[in-house]
């Protein structure tokens, strides 16, 4: 009997438990199986199974889960280990799903890194060759799947869903599911590292299972057939496979009709008028499609969005975009939002006489366009090609490619968004004007409904608009901080008069930092006056540009971002109309209002 009842393990060779502190390319394993667009599935109508609660959940600063391969490790009391392990996988610490860890404890505010959500969920099948899904709303920026200590796929990319097949890896009675989350920012990543927004990391939207028949939806689309005058509707399905039949569609009190599907592909175009849906009438209708045993059903709206000229036509008519942009962020919550922060978003928009968001400057919830498309707002979404994007990497491409083509699956039955912006304050580079060309193209690709444009800057050597990419958009947009960064006007009314523009225009940011409740003399830096003022002069020149067909100033609450580090700002940028708080409105708020109700009334809206 050896010493004290400890009997020694026999040796195991070819073992080296030191093997991984060695090895730099222990992510490597984990850069394939990656889902993208093509892996998207349609859920409007479905019903999520939904794995969202507390999860046991750490840290992960070194990385050492993927190093030593922390998931392969059968859970188990620490009083049965035969070697001893740095993770548990035990529920000493939790979070909940969704949420940003940054908000959750404050040692985790500033945490960029890994860190591992962990949980077990029971699992019973249903219909036989039923196959299951896990769909994560978002999580920011990279996640890694394990199911029952297996690798089953990753996602690059911080605000599209990602779709994982369960597959054979999934177990009758109790499974254990693990989700590395990496928010570190890279400087080839989209964004890259310099950004002015608060980095939150963590899984921030739902998580649920989906359970579908052998032969599924996978995606539908209806629209109007853009130049029909709305008189023409199309309709195509996209089955998860290549299989042969007919499709029926129903667009409730207009069309039963037969959509034949062919190698798991249909489109028709049928003769329909449908009644339009606009902002003053945001008209949607039940648009139901079955294939087989699998159903989906949304609620869409048909509208036309084109550009004539300098002009954009919303149904054929003239329309001018009263805008404000808009960033997910909330004080308590930091990414994540609700249905009632969402309205509450639009309802301060409204307040505005806005007509127009863009939700700047990421892909934001699938919600926010739902909800825009019954209340009747348009919107602006973008992929967050910001700033110094590595414009000469194709991986950097492909990860921003990926991004768009998610956004544009996702919401591609949404009447409200008009407009995919592609980028944001990018320097007019070669290598930025082919990466950038490229998006432009995608969108054009993936959908034939929308405009593309992007937030340029001037062309300061001839103080003009002046952007090469104009060429591959429908609409330019432009940033411009005169009376802010630039203090004075005259660079507004000389870029003015120097530009000549044969397409529309729409300024995508304008603004200026205020503090709420500090008033501050006429031209103080940060006081409510300066920031009010400047709204009216911008609006009086912006008035007077034909080509500019949408105002969209920076921006509707005061948000977080680390760059900003006076003592007024302490980490907030402060160009809200309404403070963090969201309640508190600023003077300009009501400048705002009361510009873009003037407007409104000379557009003959009331
Ligand atoms: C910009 C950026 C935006 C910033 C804003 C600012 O041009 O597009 O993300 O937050 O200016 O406040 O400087």
């Amino acid at each position: 009997m050896p010493a004290g009842g400890w009997s020694e393990p026999a040796l195991q060779p070819g073992h080296d438990p030191f093997q991984h502190l060695h090895d730099e390319s222990y992510a490597a394993p984990f850069a394939v199986d990656r889902v993208g667009w093509r892996d998207m599935l349609s859920v409007a109508g479905r019903t999520l199974e939904s794995l969202d609660g507390d999860w046991n959940f750490v840290l992960d600063l070194h990385d050492e889960g993927l190093r030593q391969r922390w998931y392969e490790d059968e859970p188990g009391p620490i009083a049965g280990w035969r070697v001893p392990r740095d993770y548990d996988d035990g529920d000493w610490q939790r979070t909940a799903v969704p949420s940003c860890w940054n908000v959750v404890r404050p040692e985790w505010t500033y945490f960029e890194g890994g860190a591992w959500y962990t949980r077990a969920f029971d699992f019973a099948s249903g219909q036989p060759g039923e196959r299951v899904f896990l769909r994560i709303g978002a999580a920011n920026y990279e996640a890694r799947v394990f199911l029952n200590g297996v690798f089953v796929g990753s996602h690059r990319g911080g605000s599209t869903p990602f779709f994982i097949e369960l597959g054979p890896h999934l177990r009758q009675g109790q499974n254990r599911l693990q989700i590395h989350v990496d928010n570190r920012r890279r400087p080839e990543r989209v964004p890259m590292n310099h950004t002015d927004w608060f980095n939150y990391g963590g899984i921030y939207r739902e998580v649920g299972l989906l359970r579908l028949p052998p032969v599924f939806i996978r995606d539908f689309g209806a629209a109007l057939v853009p130049g029909s005058a709305g008189k023409r509707v199309a309709v195509d399905v996209t089955l998860s496979d290549a299989v042969d039949g007919v499709a029926e569609v129903e667009i409730a009190g207009l069309a039963p009709l037969d959509l034949p599907v062919t190698a798991g592909l249909g489109r028709i175009e049928i003769d329909l008028a449908p009644e339009l849906w606009s902002p003053a009438r945001p008209r949607l209708y039940d648009v139901g499609v079955r294939f087989r045993e699998d159903e989906l059903r949304d609620r869409v709206g048909f509208r036309e969005i084109a550009v004539a000229g300098q002009r954009i036509l919303l149904n054929g008519e003239d329309i001018f975009l009263r805008g404000i942009c808009v960033h997910e962020d909330d004080q308590a919550l930091g990414k994540v939002t609700s249905e009632a922060d969402i309205r509450r978003r639009f309802a301060d928009a409204k307040a505005l006489n806005a007509n127009f968001l863009r939700l700047s400057h990421y892909p934001h919830h699938e919600m926010a366009a739902r909800i825009a498309d019954e209340e009747g707002l348009l919107l602006w979404q973008e992929v967050p090609v910001y700033w110094a994007i590595d414009f000469a990497s194709p991986d950097t491409f492909s990860d921003a490619d990926n991004q768009l083509r998610e956004m544009i699956r996702r919401d591609r039955n949404r009447a409200s968004v008009i407009i995919w912006g592609v980028g944001n304050e990018n320097a007019d580079t070669d290598a930025r004007l082919a990466f950038m060309s490229g998006l432009a193209a995608s969108c054009r690709e993936m959908d034939a409904t929308r405009l593309v444009s992007a937030a340029c800057l001037i062309n300061r050597e001839h103080f003009r608009i002046e952007d090469r990419l104009s060429d591959a958009l429908d609409i330019i947009g432009l940033n411009e901080y005169f009376g802010w960064y630039e203090p004075s006007l005259d660079g507004l009314r000389r870029l003015f008069a120097n530009s000549d523009l044969d397409k529309p225009l729409i300024i995508t940011e304008t603004g200026a930092d205020a503090v709420a409740g500090h008033d501050g003399a006429p031209g103080e830096l940060f006081g409510e006056t300066h920031q009010s003022q400047l709204y009216d002069r911008q609006l009086d020149l912006v008035e007077s540009a034909p080509y500019v067909r949408g105002f969209c100033p920076w921006v509707l609450y005061d948000f977080r971002t680390e760059r900003r580090q006076t003592g007024l700002q302490r980490g907030y940028n402060l160009k809200g109309l309404i403070a963090a708080d969201k309640t508190t409105r600023k003077k300009a708020f009501a400048t705002l209002s009361a510009r873009y109700a003037e407007l409104a009334q000379r557009q003959g809206e009331t």
